[in-house]
């Protein structure tokens, strides 16, 4: 995985497949054009989450699908996943570099402007900057970012990042116009009726902008 050759970050909630196991939803992504999937199933024992991610990552290798994993170095590690992703409350990047090593990426949850700056001058490859829009998961923390503060990250930050929050289909022109790298995204993808259809779909509109 180069850093900018995605656009699309898919992160995994199996609460919110429709009813569908996730290894299904995520092959369905993989097939119809996703490159990079975030393991995010926080909410699971270490032990289940190993479980299900061993799982996921026969999937993701079989599709060649990069593999992230939230929070869990010792997921990364274990699995000799692409990545970690780290949540605001997780390891620093420091930290988590002087374990993972120099070769996976290190991604991290931003929420302001600043939280970027710190994520870059410590030597995070990507981060994942929101919510832009109203989100339901992300009520409790505040009031959604919004284009404005978006577009101003895009001229402060030179680190690549990706919108996230409330994101969909008719929103991308205005994420990409306001300057993003990429977009990450949850329910957009997993709850489609027919993922492949909108995966591709995301993927095309892309190349358009
Ligand atoms: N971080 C900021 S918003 C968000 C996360 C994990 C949830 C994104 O979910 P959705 O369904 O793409 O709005």
């Amino acid at each position: 995985m180069t850093l900018l050759d995605f656009k699309f970050y898919m992160i995994t909630d199996r609460h919110q497949t429709a009813g569908r196991p996730l290894l299904e939803v995520i092959e369905a992504a993989a097939l119809s054009g996703i490159s990079v999937i975030q393991f995010r199933e926080k909410d699971l024992s270490p032990r289940k989450q190993f479980d299900l991610a061993v799982k996921v990552k026969k999937v993701t290798d079989h599709y060649g699908v990069s593999l992230m994993i939230n929070d869990r170095v010792d997921l990364c590690l274990a699995l000799d996943a692409a990545g970690v992703h780290l949540p605001s409350t997780g390891l620093s990047v420091g930290l988590a570099r002087a374990l993972v090593g120099p070769d996976k990426r290190i991604a991290v949850s931003c929420h302001s402007i600043l939280e970027l700056k710190q994520a870059e001058a410590l030597g995070a490859d990507f981060a994942v900057f929101g919510p832009i829009y109203d989100t339901p998961s992300k009520r409790s923390y505040g009031a959604a970012l919004g284009l404005s503060v978006l577009k101003q990250a895009v001229l402060e930050v030179q680190m690549p990042f990706f919108a996230i929050g409330g994101i969909n289909q008719s929103r991308l022109a205005d994420i990409f116009s306001a300057g993003a790298d990429g977009v990450a995204m949850i329910s957009e993808i997993s709850t489609a009726d027919d993922i492949q259809a909108r995966c591709r779909s995301l993927v095309q509109a892309s190349k358009m902008l």
